[in-house]
């Protein structure tokens, strides 16, 4: 006996297309591994793989393989019962989750996979936000239920509903033998099952000990469907049993709708709930229709990810919209138009030709190489556009040199590929430092990036943390005398100024003037002079560039053979090494403006950790548009940013997160000034 199949007009029409599904949720919950069993399920692989042995479809790059864990996107597809199906796992460590945002607007629902552990439940909420935000129906499956402890999954419920915009409608309570889950009820079919490993179900008899329990949660099912169902909530009032056939049509249409959000259970790792939630997503997982109007694109191609790591090159990766897309096919860019290349279907880092993709399809393109991700590209007709996607803060930077110099202009294109590639990553140079600096989302995103560049591009670098931007500026006035003069065999060299100094308000930079009558520097060389004052700004006395101060040429004298502009620069130069050094000058460390949001209740704990590293905190209060939340608001001195992120997110189950810009300099004396001169004094000996 199959389940009846419910007629959803919204779902069945399109039932042609390939439909997107994304796994998203929480890092470790189990989605690659759940991917890994819809494949088998689906018999799209004949062994079921495992992230543990390094064996699953997905996480085939090495980094993953290495981290246990995603550290991209890995794109597959399988057909179960004529359905087709592409998957789109998405990584839930914070430092590449973002990897999936621009995929996940072009999906049709996304499985949100948690632990059946209510203690982290919370995890969950950043992701359950985004999906409300982007309007992507959802459905939670809790995974590992087999471990699950008693009460777990109704406590789950309860901590997850406040997160959720949604309803939350428990489809399935576990069956327990022992400390074990070895089954469930399905509240909507009222049928009992046992799990059976690479295999569907078992139906067995519906055990006495639960019936209480699945009267009681299929009654709070029902309830919650009553509310978007006017006869359903009339039959409920007048104690008459609803049809079978309504009630799984209605789930099927208020999931699809994103009315609200079904909880089912699981195990990745032993195929329970597997192909249960593989026929959920036949009945429930709405067509492209709402996806296309998500990213803006009736017709053409949404480029959500532009891949470098495969054996084919450059690929662009996205879903085709409206139609069969083929190859040599023109498109419209941004800038003009473009011919697709070779087209192929991806099963992780596998590639497989296709002749043509259609409506639905996700697939990875050859040949787009001036298309850049999250951009839609348009048949006749249509409006290519870019789309906007929120990446997140990035707080880890690191400054990088090849270990081998003859690397750098390999350095530099495996820098460019690896950014467009990864948006979270983005790559500058420091004019003034002269660093290379990597900025990535956190520090184990950025060690992910390191590896990467090993691996794939053979470029080694050391990496370090960046250097801050210290400056130094001056107390007092001060006037001094320079003068260069060198008698060698021919042509000598003669340059003699004097100038005074003095401290300007912070922030005026520098300004140069002269007061010079009678020529005693002749014209021509006094741009000279300023030259060699602006040689000794670069590094004053304590080895930072110096700000705000006013030089005044007031004085000098030339000699008619031997004066030169160099002459004078170095005299300009000399003077004002002297004068900087008389004119008690301090340091200038620069602090940035901080805001920290956290889970409600640990807003104060990262007060402090802000505190002990030398913050100022401005305020804390509720978060402005989250609830539960709230936020902090700080100036912290940039050198207390190195390893904040870790920090904080240990503090709050990983989940505060923080933005940090530079606000002002602000002076910095005693111990810690001290420290900063020693050290720079060590790095660069004089
Ligand atoms: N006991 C048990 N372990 C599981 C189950 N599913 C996954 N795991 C284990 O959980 C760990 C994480 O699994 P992954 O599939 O890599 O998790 P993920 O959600 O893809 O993790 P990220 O990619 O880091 O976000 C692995 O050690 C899996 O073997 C399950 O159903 N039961
Ligand atoms: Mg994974």
């Amino acid at each position: 006996m199959g389940s009846p199949a419910p007629q959803n007009p919204a779902t069945r029409a399109a039932s042609q297309a390939v439909r997107a599904v994304a796994l998203v949720g929480p890092a470790g919950t189990g989605k690659t591994s759940l991917a890994e069993a819809l494949l088998h399920a689906s018999a799209a692989i004949s062994r079921l793989g495992s992230v543990e042995a390094g064996t699953s479809v997905g996480d085939a790059s090495g980094e993953a393989r290495a981290r246990r864990g995603s550290t991209e996107i890995n794109v597959m597809h399988c057909e179960s019962q004529g359905d087709r199906f592409a998957l789109v796992d998405i990584p839930g460590g914070p430092g590449f989750a973002a990897d999936g945002y621009a995929a996940l607007t072009a999906c049709d629902m996304a499985v949100v996979v948690v632990d059946a552990v209510p203690e982290r439940a919370a995890l969950a909420e950043p992701m359950l936000r985004r999906l409300d935000a982007l309007g992507v129906p959802h459905v939670v499956f809790v995974n590992k239920i087999e471990n699950a402890r008693a009460g777990a999954v109704h406590d789950l419920v309860a901590t997850l509903q406040p997160l959720s915009r949604e309803p939350l409608a428990l489809r399935q309570i576990p069956l327990r033998d022992g400390d074990k889950v070895t089954g469930y009820v399905d509240l909507a079919l009222e049928r009992a099952y046992r799990y059976r490993p690479g295999q569907e179900s078992e139906r067995i008899a519906m055990p006495g000990e639960v019936v209480a329990r699945e009267h009681e949660e299929r009654a709070h099912l029902l309830e919650t469907l009553a509310d978007f169902d006017d006869a359903l909530l009339e039959a409920l009032l007048t104690d008459q049993e609803p049809d079978t056939a309504t009630v799984m049509a209605d789930l099927a249409a208020d999931t699809a709708g994103n009315k609200l959000v079904p909880v089912v259970l699981g195990s990745a790792l032993n195929d329970g709930g597997v192909f249960r939630l593989l026929k959920l997503l036949r009945h429930e997982c709405p067509g492209p229709q709402a996806a296309a109007a998500r990213v803006g694109c009736d017709s053409g191609l949404f480029v959500f990810k532009i891949s470098h790591g495969g054996a084919m090159g450059r690929l662009a990766l996205g879903r085709v919209f409206g139609g069969t897309l083929v190859e040599g096919e023109e498109l419209a860019a941004r800038d003009g138009s473009v011919r697709s290349g070779a087209l192929f279907a991806l099963q992780g880092e596998k590639t497989i030709k296709l002749g043509q993709a259609t409506a639905g399809d996700v697939i990875a393109v050859a040949k787009l190489d001036t298309v850049s991700a999250a951009t839609v590209l348009a048949r006749k007709g249509g409006a290519a556009r870019a789309v906007a996607i929120d990446y997140p803060a990035r707080n880890a930077v690191l400054a990088i040199v090849t270990r081998d110099r003859k690397d750098d202009v390999k350095l530099s294109t495996a820098l460019h590929r690896l950014c467009e590639e990864d948006r979270a990553l983005q790559w500058t140079q420091d004019e003034a430092s002269h660093e290379t600096l990597l900025h990535g989302i956190n520090d184990e995103h950025l060690q992910v990036v390191l590896a990467r560049l090993q691996r794939r591009y053979g470029v080694a670098v050391e990496a370090k943390a960046p250097r801050i931007a210290y400056r130094e500026s001056i107390r007092k006035s001060a006037s001094q005398r320079g003068r260069h003069k060198k008698q060698s065999g021919g042509h000598g060299q003669y340059g003699d100024v004097t100038i005074e100094i003095r401290p300007l308000e912070r922030g005026e930079g520098f300004r140069f003037a002269d007061r010079i009558t009678g020529g005693v520097v002749p014209k021509q060389w006094i741009p000279a002079v300023e030259l060699g004052v602006r040689d000794a700004l670069e590094r004053g006395p304590l080895g930072f560039p110096v700000v705000d101060v006013e030089v005044t040429l007031v004085d000098g004298s030339y000699h008619s053979v031997d004066s030169s502009e160099l002459a004078f620069r170095i005299a300009g130069r000399m003077a004002m090494a002297e004068a900087l050094a008389q004119a008690a000058p301090y340091l200038l460390e620069p602090v940035a403006r901080v805001t920290v949001d956290a889970p409600a209740g640990c807003g104060s704990k990262a007060g402090s950790v802000l505190s002990s590293r030398r913050g100022h905190i401005l305020g804390l209060a509720p978060h402005p548009e989250w609830e539960a939340w709230e936020r902090v608001e700080a100036l912290l001195p940039e050198a207390g940013l190195a390893g904040l992120d870790a920090e904080l997110r240990s503090l709050s189950q990983g989940l505060a997160s923080f933005v940090a810009a530079f606000d002002h300099l602000a002076e910095l004396g005693g111990k810690h000034a001290e420290d900063v001169v020693k050290a720079a004094k060590q790095a660069e000996p004089a």
